[in-house]
């Protein structure tokens, strides 16, 4: 059995430049867009059966508190207490969009711990996460796709990548996993290869994040011509 996850994303405009943002409404629907720049809607989440048979990858099973003080040392160069403004990696932006419950464009520590608790009471194991690379609404063949975990994060779950055929499409696979997708968690998403030059807000100075798990699974969509 799998669970579906039906809530998507949404755009959090405080969070971020829509201009490179794909609009395109491919054949899934009108997609969500992220602050970053990627167009992210809710598909399927492989958290295993309940009942008898186990899960086949083990649940999220981070201490929340623990990971918001390891974010909260790495990121918040001012000690003031909050993530705002270049504190915000772009993981944590688009973490951002679904963490920062009053909407003032800062994270509080227990706005990022909440959040984290939100993932262990959602209880994903990987989730199935896919997309779609193009250059002006062409598809590209051969980018390859990496998410990268923070590395307040990089306990929990490894790389995720995977290559677009020649549709541009791709689905992630994570090193060491029994079932294709991507571990719950913060990503950079980072692009490599292919036919077309990778601007460098999607490649070694990637701006585009992700997060992964629970009611976030990913389609990612990005047009590298805009
Ligand atoms: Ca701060
Ligand atoms: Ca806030």
């Amino acid at each position: 059995m799998t669970a579906v996850a039906t809530k998507a994303s949404e755009a959090r405009s405080e969070f971020g430049d829509r201009s490179a943002v794909l609009q395109q409404q491919a054949r899934m629907g009108k997609l969500p867009l992220t602050p970053t720049g990627i167009a992210v809607l809710a598909v399927a989440a492989l958290t295993g059966c309940s009942g008898s048979s186990p899960p086949p990858v083990p649940t999220v099973s981070w201490n929340a508190a623990q990971v918001a003080d390891a974010a909260f040392q790495e990121y918040d160069a001012d000690r003031n207490g909050s993530l705002q403004g270049t504190e915000l990696s772009p993981g944590l932006r688009a973490f951002a969009g679904n963490a920062d419950q009053n909407k003032d464009g800062t994270l509080t520590r227990e706005e990022v711990v909440q959040r984290l608790q939100r993932h262990l009471e959602l209880g994903t194991g990987i989730q199935g996460v896919g997309g779609m690379i193009t250059h002006n609404g062409n598809p590209v063949k051969g980018v390859t796709v990496t998410l990268i975990p923070e590395k307040f994060m990089a306990s929990f779950t490894k790389p995720a990548t995977g290559t677009a055929d020649d549709r541009g499409s791709f689905q992630l696979a994570t090193e060491n996993q029994p079932l294709p997708g991507v571990r719950p968690g913060v990503y950079t998403v980072k692009l490599s290869g292919g036919s077309v030059p990778i601007p460098d807000k999607y490649g070694e100075k990637s701006e585009v994040g992700t997060e992964v798990g629970g009611d976030q699974v990913s389609v990612i969509a990005i047009d590298l011509g805009l």
